[in-house]
């Protein structure tokens, strides 16, 4: 029977080496819970990113599933289908906008948005045609597009891939007068996260988001945000925004929109914006399929029947407090909002990989981002005693003497 290794020796012959896994091969999940092909079982902390949000293969998930599998599975847009405008009234409603775009994956949700934007910013807004420009934060993850790389800050999602697209400016992460600044007569809106996830979980200053939201009134402009990872019930509210009051213009979702089983994201806007579009305009070929829209319908649905968004409050709050509980001298700080948790390892102990590394031996899952930080994102399905076991290991990782290259580090203070 194959093992772990063999299994990763397969991926790594014959797959591109745009990753690097933690080394753990997953065959089963369930609820917070996968398993290797060891049968080892594991706590999965990560969610896929968020994606993950209502646990692995949940089961009303996967009934609406399997119940539209039989029935009929892809039309393309050239007809209609049967379950597309219930699917769109439904998150249209949940959202609070008059028209959604359906999509697949939060890319493509994001390219959607801003060709919407600039649409818009010529035939709604009276800007000279395909000169606006996109007021966008430094340190952003919007996706691995030619045009979102193009205005990323990170030098490893640009190196090679040039030319790059323009009408985009950069401005520090956090800083609403930045913002305010940049702003010039050909800008047509402002994109950003309300928490930069991949950027490390930076949590803006308050008052960020607020902020933002006048400066698009004071000017014109669209506010967008990206809630592909904080949006869904992940922070402790169902969208991100809604901790400053802050609706955006324009809507993207991705990620939990899937249900954790199928790539499913939108754009959401009123029909001020939305309306630009004509037929022809914009497409894609499995965007909206009969699929896709039974598994958003129900994973709406689920996210407002068992309160997902107050559980991760509830839950985000007593890990948070627990975790701030322990003495490490390993960790710089531990930051975040609902079930998007952040550990900051000091710079001095190495890279947050070894202690991800560890804690997958200890039976948890999670992953490094931007080198320092541990995310710490269970689906929020997550019980209490879940939190306490993965508390406990931890933990342990958090104060236990650590390599650093090659000398056992002084323990840290319990
Ligand atoms: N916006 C945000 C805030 C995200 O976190 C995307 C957009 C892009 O979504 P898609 O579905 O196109 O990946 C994300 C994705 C990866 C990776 O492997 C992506 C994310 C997080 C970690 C790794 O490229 N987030």
């Amino acid at each position: 029977m194959a093992k772990s290794v063999d299994f990763m020796r397969l991926e790594d012959v014959y797959g591109a080496h745009n990753y690097k896994p933690i080394p753990v091969v997953i065959e089963k999940g369930e609820g917070v819970w996968v398993w290797d092909v060891e049968g080892k079982r594991y706590l999965d902390m990560l969610s896929a990113y968020s994606a993950l949000n209502h646990g692995h293969r949940n089961p009303k998930i996967i009934s609406a599933l399997r119940d539209q599998m039989e029935r009929l599975t892809l039309t393309s847009r050239a007809f209609y289908n049967n379950l597309l405008g219930e699917f769109e009234r439904i998150l249209a409603e949940f959202g609070g906008y008059d028209k959604v775009l359906p999509m697949n994956t939060g890319a493509e949700a994001i390219e959607s948005a801003l060709k919407v934007a600039r649409k818009w910013s010529h035939y709604k807004k009276g800007l000279p045609k395909d000169q606006g420009n996109i007021i966008v934060a430094e340190n952003n993850f919007h996706g691995r597009t030619i045009t979102i790389i193009s205005f990323s800050t990170e030098q490893q999602y640009r190196d090679g891939f040039g030319p790059f697209t323009p009408g985009f400016k950069v401005v520090p992460y956090g800083d609403s007068l930045a913002v305010e600044k940049a702003v010039d007569e050909n800008t047509l809106g402002i994109l950003v996260e309300p928490i930069q996830g991949e950027g490390g979980v930076i949590v803006p200053p308050e008052g960020y988001l607020s902020e933002l939201r006048k400066i698009a009134d004071r000017h014109g402009i669209l506010l967008m945000l990206d809630e592909i990872q904080t949006g869904l019930g992940r922070t402790g509210k169902m969208f991100a925004w809604q901790w400053e009051n802050a609706k955006p213009d324009v809507l993207i979702l991705g990620k939990a929109l899937g249900g954790g089983v199928y790539p499913v994201s939108a754009v959401l806007a009123n029909d001020e914006v939305m309306d630009v579009l004509n037929p022809g305009d914009h497409g894609s070929t499995f965007g909206g399929n009969p699929l896709a829209a039974a598994v958003g319908i129900r994973a709406i649905e689920v996210l407002q029947q068992d309160r997902l968004d107050e559980r991760a409050q509830e839950m985000g709050e007593y890990f948070m407090k627990h975790l701030r509980e322990i003495k490490s001298d390993y960790v710089k700080e531990i930051r975040g909002r609902g079930l998007l948790i952040g550990v900051e390892i000091k710079e001095e102990y190495g890279t947050a990989r070894p202690f991800c590394e560890k804690l997958a031996e200890l039976g948890i899952l999670c992953k490094e981002t931007h080198e320092q930080v541990a995310r710490f994102a269970p689906p929020l399905v997550i019980e209490k005693e879940e939190i306490d076991w993965a508390l406990e290991r931890i933990e342990k990782v958090l104060t236990e003497p650590i390599e650093i290259r090659g000398e056992k580090s002084f323990k840290a203070q319990s």
